[in-house]
Protein backbone atom coordinates (compact mmCIF):
# COMPACT_ATOMS: atom_id res chain seq x y z
CA UNK A 1 0.00 0.00 0.00
CA UNK A 2 2.87 2.34 0.62
CA UNK A 3 6.04 3.42 -1.15
CA UNK A 4 8.78 1.38 0.16
CA UNK A 5 12.58 2.69 -0.91
CA UNK A 6 12.78 -0.73 -2.97
CA UNK A 7 9.81 0.48 -5.00
CA UNK A 8 11.20 3.83 -5.42
CA UNK A 9 12.70 3.23 -9.31
CA UNK A 10 9.55 1.77 -10.16
CA UNK A 11 7.59 4.89 -9.08
CA UNK A 12 10.48 7.02 -10.44
CA UNK A 13 9.79 5.41 -13.73
CA UNK A 14 5.69 6.42 -13.75
CA UNK A 15 6.28 9.54 -12.84
CA UNK A 16 8.57 10.34 -15.64
CA UNK A 17 6.02 9.24 -18.00
CA UNK A 18 3.79 11.25 -16.70
CA UNK A 19 5.30 14.22 -16.53
CA UNK A 20 6.81 13.46 -19.86
CA UNK A 21 2.89 13.43 -21.04
CA UNK A 22 1.93 16.64 -19.88
CA UNK A 23 5.39 18.87 -20.90
CA UNK A 24 6.62 18.87 -17.69
CA UNK A 25 10.16 19.28 -16.40
CA UNK A 26 10.59 15.38 -15.83
CA UNK A 27 11.84 14.23 -12.51
CA UNK A 28 15.52 13.44 -11.56
CA UNK A 29 16.36 10.24 -14.04
CA UNK A 30 15.35 6.74 -13.30
CA UNK A 31 18.44 4.52 -11.29
CA UNK A 32 19.79 7.97 -9.59
CA UNK A 33 19.69 7.89 -5.78
CA UNK A 34 16.66 9.50 -5.71
CA UNK A 35 13.29 8.71 -3.66
CA UNK A 36 10.36 10.20 -5.59
CA UNK A 37 7.68 10.98 -2.54
CA UNK A 38 4.19 11.74 -3.72
CA UNK A 39 1.72 13.73 -1.83
CA UNK A 40 -1.76 13.61 -2.62
CA UNK A 41 -3.67 17.01 -2.39
CA UNK A 42 -7.93 17.09 -2.22
CA UNK A 43 -10.03 19.61 -2.35
CA UNK A 44 -12.72 20.87 -4.66
CA UNK A 45 -11.22 22.35 -7.64
CA UNK A 46 -14.52 22.83 -9.36
CA UNK A 47 -17.93 24.33 -8.22
CA UNK A 48 -18.64 27.20 -5.99
CA UNK A 49 -15.65 26.62 -3.82
CA UNK A 50 -12.67 26.41 -6.10
CA UNK A 51 -11.39 29.32 -4.95
CA UNK A 52 -10.83 27.67 -1.58
CA UNK A 53 -9.70 24.59 -3.35
CA UNK A 54 -6.96 26.20 -5.44
CA UNK A 55 -5.90 28.03 -1.85
CA UNK A 56 -5.59 24.90 -0.69
CA UNK A 57 -3.59 23.53 -3.63
CA UNK A 58 -1.22 26.27 -3.73
CA UNK A 59 -0.42 26.34 -0.33
CA UNK A 60 0.86 22.78 -0.84
CA UNK A 61 2.17 23.55 -3.84
CA UNK A 62 4.43 26.01 -2.45
CA UNK A 63 5.53 23.93 0.57
CA UNK A 64 6.10 20.74 -1.60
CA UNK A 65 8.13 23.23 -3.84
CA UNK A 66 10.17 24.50 -0.86
CA UNK A 67 10.71 21.19 0.39
CA UNK A 68 12.49 20.53 -3.23
CA UNK A 69 14.83 22.94 -2.44
CA UNK A 70 16.17 22.05 0.53
CA UNK A 71 18.40 18.82 -0.39
CA UNK A 72 16.40 16.44 1.76
CA UNK A 73 17.88 12.88 2.30
CA UNK A 74 15.24 10.39 3.35
CA UNK A 75 16.51 6.59 3.63
CA UNK A 76 20.10 7.15 2.08
CA UNK A 77 18.29 9.28 -0.84
CA UNK A 78 17.73 12.78 -1.70
CA UNK A 79 13.94 13.44 -1.59
CA UNK A 80 12.23 14.65 -4.55
CA UNK A 81 8.63 16.10 -3.61
CA UNK A 82 5.77 15.43 -6.19
CA UNK A 83 2.08 16.88 -5.45
CA UNK A 84 -0.79 14.83 -6.71
CA UNK A 85 -3.77 16.97 -7.01
CA UNK A 86 -7.40 15.82 -6.75
CA UNK A 87 -11.09 17.27 -7.27
CA UNK A 88 -13.63 16.02 -4.90
CA UNK A 89 -15.75 19.22 -5.50
CA UNK A 90 -16.30 19.25 -2.02
CA UNK A 91 -18.95 16.04 -2.48
CA UNK A 92 -18.82 13.14 -0.09
CA UNK A 93 -19.44 10.44 -2.33
CA UNK A 94 -16.38 12.01 -5.20
CA UNK A 95 -14.16 12.22 -2.05
CA UNK A 96 -14.14 9.00 -1.82
CA UNK A 97 -13.44 8.17 -5.27
CA UNK A 98 -10.69 10.10 -5.20
CA UNK A 99 -9.45 9.15 -1.82
CA UNK A 100 -10.00 5.54 -3.30
CA UNK A 101 -7.62 7.01 -6.24
CA UNK A 102 -4.94 8.61 -4.30
CA UNK A 103 -4.95 4.66 -2.08
CA UNK A 104 -4.79 2.98 -4.82
CA UNK A 105 -1.94 5.23 -6.85
CA UNK A 106 0.21 4.37 -3.13
CA UNK A 107 0.37 7.88 -2.31
CA UNK A 108 3.03 8.23 0.42
CA UNK A 109 0.29 10.76 2.43
CA UNK A 110 -2.87 12.95 1.99
CA UNK A 111 -3.34 16.75 2.70
CA UNK A 112 -6.83 17.46 2.87
CA UNK A 113 -9.64 17.19 1.69
CA UNK A 114 -10.59 20.74 2.70
CA UNK A 115 -13.96 20.23 3.60
CA UNK A 116 -15.16 18.22 6.67
CA UNK A 117 -18.38 16.59 4.48
CA UNK A 118 -15.48 14.68 2.57
CA UNK A 119 -12.91 14.31 4.90
CA UNK A 120 -14.67 12.39 7.48
CA UNK A 121 -15.51 9.77 4.86
CA UNK A 122 -12.32 9.71 3.16
CA UNK A 123 -10.99 9.30 6.48
CA UNK A 124 -12.11 5.36 6.80
CA UNK A 125 -10.62 4.88 3.02
CA UNK A 126 -6.98 6.21 4.41
CA UNK A 127 -7.29 4.82 7.28
CA UNK A 128 -8.06 0.93 6.15
CA UNK A 129 -5.09 1.60 4.10
CA UNK A 130 -3.04 2.85 6.46
CA UNK A 131 -2.20 6.37 4.77
CA UNK A 132 -1.72 9.45 6.54
CA UNK A 133 -4.02 12.19 6.38
CA UNK A 134 -3.68 15.94 7.27
CA UNK A 135 -6.54 18.24 6.80
CA UNK A 136 -5.26 21.80 6.65
CA UNK A 137 -9.61 22.94 6.85
CA UNK A 138 -11.61 20.58 8.47
CA UNK A 139 -13.01 21.45 11.47
CA UNK A 140 -15.87 19.14 12.62
CA UNK A 141 -14.68 17.19 15.49
CA UNK A 142 -15.69 13.71 14.65
CA UNK A 143 -13.35 14.03 11.68
CA UNK A 144 -10.34 13.36 14.76
CA UNK A 145 -12.72 11.61 17.22
CA UNK A 146 -12.88 8.14 15.41
CA UNK A 147 -10.14 6.37 16.56
CA UNK A 148 -7.78 6.50 13.21
CA UNK A 149 -4.44 6.66 13.50
CA UNK A 150 -3.66 7.95 10.02
CA UNK A 151 -5.98 11.22 10.56
CA UNK A 152 -4.61 14.68 11.94
CA UNK A 153 -5.73 18.84 11.52
CA UNK A 154 -3.60 21.41 11.83
CA UNK A 155 -6.50 23.93 13.45
CA UNK A 156 -8.79 24.26 16.16
CA UNK A 157 -11.73 22.33 15.76
CA UNK A 158 -15.21 23.50 15.43
CA UNK A 159 -16.43 22.79 19.65
CA UNK A 160 -13.28 25.34 19.92
CA UNK A 161 -14.62 27.79 17.57
CA UNK A 162 -18.39 27.22 17.73
CA UNK A 163 -17.47 28.10 21.83
CA UNK A 164 -15.54 31.01 21.05
CA UNK A 165 -18.28 32.25 18.40
CA UNK A 166 -21.09 31.77 21.30
CA UNK A 167 -19.26 33.28 23.73
CA UNK A 168 -18.78 36.20 21.64
CA UNK A 169 -21.54 36.48 20.68
CA UNK A 170 -23.80 37.03 24.04
CA UNK A 171 -20.59 38.18 26.42
CA UNK A 172 -18.92 40.65 23.58
CA UNK A 173 -21.32 41.83 21.52
CA UNK A 174 -24.39 41.04 24.39
CA UNK A 175 -26.43 39.79 21.81
CA UNK A 176 -29.81 38.07 23.87
CA UNK A 177 -31.88 36.53 20.63
CA UNK A 178 -30.01 35.09 17.87
CA UNK A 179 -31.26 33.31 14.81
CA UNK A 180 -29.55 30.50 13.24
CA UNK A 181 -28.68 28.99 9.97
CA UNK A 182 -26.57 26.57 8.52
CA UNK A 183 -25.84 24.52 5.01
CA UNK A 184 -27.06 21.00 6.34
CA UNK A 185 -23.18 19.97 5.67
CA UNK A 186 -20.82 18.44 8.19
CA UNK A 187 -19.10 21.24 8.73
CA UNK A 188 -22.22 23.91 8.66
CA UNK A 189 -24.45 22.44 10.84
CA UNK A 190 -21.92 21.18 13.46
CA UNK A 191 -20.68 24.41 14.10
CA UNK A 192 -24.00 26.01 13.82
CA UNK A 193 -24.97 23.42 16.82
CA UNK A 194 -21.68 24.08 18.86
CA UNK A 195 -22.47 27.68 18.44
CA UNK A 196 -26.06 27.21 19.41
CA UNK A 197 -24.85 25.09 22.39
CA UNK A 198 -22.37 27.91 23.49
CA UNK A 199 -25.37 30.53 23.15
CA UNK A 200 -27.68 28.80 25.51
CA UNK A 201 -24.60 28.32 27.94
CA UNK A 202 -24.11 32.10 27.99
CA UNK A 203 -27.88 32.73 28.53
CA UNK A 204 -28.79 33.47 24.89
CA UNK A 205 -31.92 32.00 23.48
CA UNK A 206 -32.49 31.16 19.61
CA UNK A 207 -35.16 32.63 18.21
CA UNK A 208 -34.81 30.64 14.75
CA UNK A 209 -33.02 27.81 13.26
CA UNK A 210 -33.36 27.58 9.44
CA UNK A 211 -31.28 25.76 7.29
CA UNK A 212 -30.32 26.00 3.53
CA UNK A 213 -27.45 23.94 1.37
CA UNK A 214 -24.22 24.66 -0.19
CA UNK A 215 -25.29 25.38 -3.55
CA UNK A 216 -28.11 27.85 -2.60
CA UNK A 217 -27.68 31.94 -3.44
CA UNK A 218 -31.24 33.08 -2.38
CA UNK A 219 -32.33 33.08 1.16
CA UNK A 220 -34.98 35.92 1.16
CA UNK A 221 -37.77 33.44 2.23
CA UNK A 222 -35.33 32.21 5.07
CA UNK A 223 -34.19 36.11 6.01
CA UNK A 224 -37.61 37.01 5.46
CA UNK A 225 -38.78 34.90 8.38
CA UNK A 226 -36.03 35.44 10.24
CA UNK A 227 -36.96 39.43 9.85
CA UNK A 228 -40.49 38.90 11.91
CA UNK A 229 -38.15 37.42 14.94
CA UNK A 230 -36.13 40.53 15.11
CA UNK A 231 -33.40 38.63 16.80
CA UNK A 232 -30.13 40.29 18.07
CA UNK A 233 -27.70 38.51 15.62
CA UNK A 234 -27.89 36.38 12.86
CA UNK A 235 -25.60 33.12 12.57
CA UNK A 236 -24.22 31.58 9.81
CA UNK A 237 -22.71 28.00 9.58
CA UNK A 238 -21.60 27.43 6.08
CA UNK A 239 -19.28 28.31 3.18
CA UNK A 240 -18.50 31.92 1.97
CA UNK A 241 -20.15 31.12 -1.27
CA UNK A 242 -23.68 31.90 0.71
CA UNK A 243 -22.32 33.66 3.38
CA UNK A 244 -21.59 36.45 0.59
CA UNK A 245 -25.11 36.65 -1.21
CA UNK A 246 -26.85 36.61 2.73
CA UNK A 247 -24.90 39.23 3.66
CA UNK A 248 -26.46 41.40 0.69
CA UNK A 249 -29.65 40.13 0.80
CA UNK A 250 -29.64 40.92 4.58
CA UNK A 251 -28.99 44.55 3.53
CA UNK A 252 -31.56 44.43 1.21
CA UNK A 253 -34.20 43.47 3.36
CA UNK A 254 -33.22 45.92 5.93
CA UNK A 255 -32.56 43.27 8.44
CA UNK A 256 -30.76 45.28 11.45
CA UNK A 257 -29.37 42.08 13.22
CA UNK A 258 -25.28 41.90 13.31
CA UNK A 259 -24.40 39.20 10.95
CA UNK A 260 -21.71 36.59 12.50
CA UNK A 261 -20.23 33.42 10.25
CA UNK A 262 -17.35 31.47 10.88
CA UNK A 263 -14.22 30.20 9.05
CA UNK A 264 -16.11 28.86 6.01
CA UNK A 265 -17.43 32.44 5.13
CA UNK A 266 -14.79 34.42 6.22
CA UNK A 267 -13.02 34.09 2.92
CA UNK A 268 -11.42 36.99 0.70
CA UNK A 269 -13.97 35.97 -1.72
CA UNK A 270 -16.87 36.72 0.93
CA UNK A 271 -15.83 40.49 0.96
CA UNK A 272 -16.09 40.14 -3.08
CA UNK A 273 -19.22 38.68 -2.67
CA UNK A 274 -21.18 40.76 -0.31
CA UNK A 275 -19.57 44.41 -1.66
CA UNK A 276 -21.14 46.92 -0.02
CA UNK A 277 -22.79 44.53 2.37
CA UNK A 278 -19.75 43.15 4.14
CA UNK A 279 -18.70 46.40 6.01
CA UNK A 280 -19.61 44.89 9.98
CA UNK A 281 -19.45 41.91 9.30
CA UNK A 282 -18.14 39.60 12.15
CA UNK A 283 -16.42 36.09 11.36
CA UNK A 284 -14.23 33.63 13.06
CA UNK A 285 -11.03 32.38 11.75
CA UNK A 286 -9.01 29.06 14.05
CA UNK A 287 -5.62 30.08 14.68
CA UNK A 288 -4.66 33.71 15.14
CA UNK A 289 -4.41 36.51 12.20
CA UNK A 290 -1.61 35.84 9.77
CA UNK A 291 0.50 38.77 10.73
CA UNK A 292 0.89 37.35 14.41
CA UNK A 293 1.82 34.32 12.92
CA UNK A 294 5.53 33.18 13.32
CA UNK A 295 6.32 32.92 9.82
CA UNK A 296 3.27 34.71 8.58
CA UNK A 297 4.78 37.85 6.60
CA UNK A 298 6.92 35.82 4.93
CA UNK A 299 4.84 33.44 3.73
CA UNK A 300 2.43 36.06 2.43
CA UNK A 301 4.79 37.68 0.53
CA UNK A 302 5.92 34.59 -1.16
CA UNK A 303 2.39 33.31 -1.82
CA UNK A 304 0.94 36.46 -3.04
CA UNK A 305 3.88 36.76 -5.17
CA UNK A 306 3.33 33.58 -6.79
CA UNK A 307 -0.79 32.93 -6.58
CA UNK A 308 -2.27 36.10 -5.45
CA UNK A 309 -4.32 36.57 -2.41
CA UNK A 310 -4.73 34.11 0.12
CA UNK A 311 -8.65 33.04 0.51
CA UNK A 312 -8.28 31.57 4.28
CA UNK A 313 -6.31 28.05 4.44
CA UNK A 314 -3.20 28.33 2.12
CA UNK A 315 -1.14 28.97 5.08
CA UNK A 316 -2.11 25.48 6.99
CA UNK A 317 -2.07 23.39 3.74
CA UNK A 318 1.62 24.50 3.37
CA UNK A 319 2.20 23.32 7.41
CA UNK A 320 0.65 20.44 6.52
CA UNK A 321 2.58 19.37 3.83
CA UNK A 322 5.60 21.07 5.85
CA UNK A 323 4.68 18.81 8.85
CA UNK A 324 4.11 15.54 6.84
CA UNK A 325 7.55 15.63 5.30
CA UNK A 326 9.53 16.18 9.14
CA UNK A 327 7.66 13.67 10.26
CA UNK A 328 9.43 11.70 7.56
CA UNK A 329 12.74 13.22 8.16
CA UNK A 330 12.51 12.53 11.80
CA UNK A 331 11.72 8.54 10.65
CA UNK A 332 13.75 8.46 7.53
CA UNK A 333 11.36 6.90 6.09
CA UNK A 334 8.18 8.00 3.89
CA UNK A 335 6.60 4.85 4.38
CA UNK A 336 3.47 5.48 6.36
CA UNK A 337 3.58 2.91 9.22
CA UNK A 338 7.25 4.45 9.95
CA UNK A 339 6.64 8.08 9.90
CA UNK A 340 3.22 8.57 11.11
CA UNK A 341 4.66 7.22 15.10
CA UNK A 342 6.98 10.12 14.29
CA UNK A 343 4.02 12.57 13.55
CA UNK A 344 2.24 12.14 16.43
CA UNK A 345 5.01 13.71 18.47
CA UNK A 346 5.92 16.11 16.18
CA UNK A 347 7.10 19.36 17.59
CA UNK A 348 7.15 21.41 14.47
CA UNK A 349 7.73 25.31 13.90
CA UNK A 350 5.28 25.98 11.35
CA UNK A 351 4.26 29.07 9.45
CA UNK A 352 0.66 29.35 11.51
CA UNK A 353 1.87 27.75 14.90
CA UNK A 354 4.36 25.62 16.50
CA UNK A 355 2.09 22.39 15.75
CA UNK A 356 1.79 19.71 18.02
CA UNK A 357 -0.92 16.72 18.01
CA UNK A 358 -2.66 15.91 20.99
CA UNK A 359 -3.80 12.14 21.25
CA UNK A 360 -6.64 12.38 18.48
CA UNK A 361 -4.77 14.06 16.12
CA UNK A 362 -5.86 17.32 17.31
CA UNK A 363 -3.70 20.47 17.07
CA UNK A 364 -2.85 21.05 20.56
CA UNK A 365 -3.89 24.67 21.98
CA UNK A 366 -5.60 25.44 18.93
CA UNK A 367 -6.42 29.42 18.96
CA UNK A 368 -9.78 30.79 17.30
CA UNK A 369 -9.76 34.96 16.40
CA UNK A 370 -12.70 36.38 16.12
CA UNK A 371 -12.77 39.67 12.61
CA UNK A 372 -14.96 42.35 11.73
CA UNK A 373 -14.94 43.41 8.14
CA UNK A 374 -14.12 46.91 7.98
CA UNK A 375 -13.97 49.17 4.58
CA UNK A 376 -12.96 45.94 3.33
CA UNK A 377 -10.57 44.72 5.36
CA UNK A 378 -11.13 41.59 8.20
CA UNK A 379 -9.84 43.18 11.27
CA UNK A 380 -9.10 41.32 13.97
CA UNK A 381 -11.40 42.40 17.49
CA UNK A 382 -10.74 39.30 19.89
N1 LIG B 1 -13.68 24.70 8.30
C1 LIG B 1 -14.59 25.22 7.35
C2 LIG B 1 -14.43 24.69 5.97
C3 LIG B 1 -14.06 23.33 5.86
C4 LIG B 1 -14.94 22.38 6.58
O1 LIG B 1 -14.68 22.08 7.74
O2 LIG B 1 -15.89 21.87 5.97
Amino acid sequence: MRLHLKEAHASLLVAALVLAGCGKAPPPAAGSDTLIIRIGSVAPLTGPQSHLGRDNENGARLAIADANTQNIVIGGKKAHFELVGEDDAADPKTGTIVAQKLVDAKVNGVVGHLNSGTTIPASKIYSDAGVVQISPSATNPKYTHQGFRTAYRVMANDEQQGRVLGQFTTGTLKAQTVAVIDDATAYGQGLADEFEKAVAAGGGKVVAREHTDDHGTDFSAILTRIKSKKPDLIFYGGMDAQSGPMAKQIKTLKITSAFLTGDGGCSHEFAQLAGDAAEGVYCSLPGVPLEKMPKGADFQKRFNAQYGDIQDYAPYSYDAVGVMIAAMKAADSADPAKYQPALASIDYPGVTANIRFDEHGDLKGGQVTLYQWRAGVKTPVQ
